[in-house]
């Protein structure tokens, strides 16, 4: 899968680096092709190249606006390398092939960060330049691009390592970063264009996606708001097919992601409900309808018009249960026939079939934005597991409890920060969400427990006896000492607070097991 680089383009606007560049192809052997500044740069530095309009026969003209735009370019680029057909063409007319492409763009994107005005910002739209990268890239089975300075130093490094030859892995490597530069080129284009014409709604948002819906409004009604989808399908809202009732709105579609990512963490019977992002209920059960059950009474209050997702086929009597009060989505991998015919008598009801689960584990990318610019990260894939657990207390968890405490920290993983969440027998009993104290969270999931007891006439909070997860330390005694005047037995945390040792005398003192995960869970 070595290629052997004996002809290379080179023309950049960028000009960074460019000299030991074409010092270094020149020591290997490799023609040196280039654009008119390019050119010139390289033979200022005493290394012979050849001009572009030499190798066509064809001027640069229009002012630059053709320059590479030949046959005899394209060409040499584009053509198949050990295809007779392709072979002879070439030879037919001339078409020298070409093997490196090291192209950067005309700086459309600083010229208008600069204030440039119009005509001058559309002059600053290359087009030979992207017509090259894409078509070395097309063809990276043979030829090398590279659209970076950056990437000047793993070329010539593979080059060296190679004898003048390029593998395939950096071949395919430098294409997709080809390809990431082109469409990153054209958002930048598209965006400043939509900007200057007054059509920058979402309708027009230009992302590494395809416009799936329209929506009729954002988070509120004076909002636009559209769905996008990369096709690079993670199964959830963006590929589910809607069984029935009402279009999905901007905040039906976040909170069902939230509630379906979260049913996804659990291999037996789950039932998660969410309202404005956060579960208000969670259980894991022998069956969905009992699941649904448990998770309902959680917060019944809160579950009133909210999102239902489930992790296995939905069957009559979890529709049934679950048609009980006002729910707004509904979220399954699959409906039954009995199932079906249950929510088809909501009209309004939203039903959401996605075929399959996705799995918790896989990687990919979130993204949020920010005034200017966008947040990209790594998807929050990590999942604490019985062996990554430390028992820091005197009394280790019962294997009840240990369960519990599982379950309650990847719940946690789900509800945003500050997050608390209380767990007994499968389900959850107090969740306190999105403060931004911890002890604040500690309290408000226990009052919250204290009121479903209260509303289901129970004699006791149901955090009696219950375990509690944090999703990040506890910073000072005070949160567990909450957790504890509640009536929790055990505690799991990611620890490492500088005040661990007097959160673990607190947890002492009171006979609590607490073990630590060593990895934290924030989500804002
Ligand atoms: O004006 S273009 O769209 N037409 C072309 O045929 C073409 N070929 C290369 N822009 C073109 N380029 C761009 O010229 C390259 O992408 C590069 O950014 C720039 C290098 O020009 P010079 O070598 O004259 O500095």
């Amino acid at each position: 899968d070595l290629m052997p680089i004996r002809r290379a383009l080179v023309s950049v606007s960028d000009k960074t680096g460019l000299e030991e560049l074409a010092r270094a192809l020149y020591d290997h052997g490799i023609a040196l092709l280039s654009t008119g500044g390019t050119a010139r740069a390289i033979a200022a530095a005493g290394v012979p190249v050849t001009e572009v309009s030499d190798h066509t026969g064809f001027p640069e003209m229009l002012d630059g606006r053709v320059k590479t735009l030949h046959p005899a370019i394209h060409g040499g680029i584009l053509g198949l390398r050990g295809n007779p057909t392709h072979e002879s063409a070439m030879e037919a007319h001339g078409i020298a092939p070409i093997d490196l492409v090291v192209v950067n763009l005309y700086p459309f994107e600083s010229t208008v960060a600069k204030g440039a005005g119009f005509a001058d910002c559309v002059e600053n739209v290359d087009i030979g330049g992207p017509a090259l990268i894409r078509a070395a890239a097309k063809n990276h089975a043979a030829v090398t691009v590279v659209t970076d300075p950056e990437d000047y130093a793993p070329l010539l490094a593979d080059l060296k390592a190679h004898d003048g030859r390029v593998g395939l892995a950096l071949r395919r490597t430098l294409a997709a970063r080809a390809f990431a530069r082109t469409a990153a080129y054209d958002g930048a284009i598209s965006r400043w264009f939509a900007d200057q014409t007054g059509d920058a709604t979402p309708r027009h948002f230009i992302a590494a996606g395809r416009l799936k819906q329209t929506l009729r409004y954002g988070e509120n009604p004076h909002q636009q708001a559209a769905f996008y989808v990369h096709g690079l399908a993670r199964p959830g809202v963006a590929s589910a097919r809607q069984v029935q009732g009402k279009a999905l709105s901007y905040n039906n579609l976040n909170d069902t992601d939230a509630a379906f990512e979260l049913v996804s963490e659990f291999s037996d019977p789950a039932v998660a409900l969410i309202k404005h992002a956060n579960p208000c209920g969670v259980a894991v059960a022998d069956s969905l309808h009992a699941a649904y059950e448990r998770a309902l009474a959680c917060d019944p209050v809160s579950a009133f018009g909210g999102i239902v997702a489930v992790n296995r086929a939905l069957d009559r009597t979890a529709a049934e249960a679950i048609t009980r009060i006002f729910t707004e989505v509904v979220i399954a991998p699959d409906a039954d026939d009995h199932a079906r015919a249950v929510f088809a008598a909501k009209k309004n009801l939203r039903l959401l079939v996605t075929g399959v689960m996705p799995d918790p584990e896989t990687p990919g990318l979130t993204v949020r934005s920010v005034a200017g610019g966008m947040l990209v990260q790594t998807r929050d894939n990590g999942r604490v597991t019985e062996a990554d657990l430390r028992v820091v207390t005197r009394r280790a968890p019962t294997a009840a409890e240990l369960a519990d405490l599982l379950l309650a920290f990847r719940v946690c993983k789900h509800v945003k920060s500050n997050a608390i969440v209380y767990v007994k027998d499968g389900a959850t009993v107090g969740i306190g969400a999105g403060q931004m104290s911890r002890v604040d969270s500690a309290r408000i999931a226990a009052r919250k427990a204290a009121d479903a007891a209260e509303a289901a006439g129970l004699a006791e909070p149901l955090t009696r006896g219950a375990v509690v997860a944090s999703d990040a330390f506890f910073p000072f005694a005070d949160g567990l000492t909450a957790a504890v005047e509640a009536g929790a037995t055990a505690v799991i945390q990611p620890g490492g607070s500088v005040r661990d040792e007097e959160v673990i005398a607190a947890a002492d003192a009171a006979g609590l097991a607490m073990v630590f995960t060593g990895m934290r869970h924030f989500r804002h």
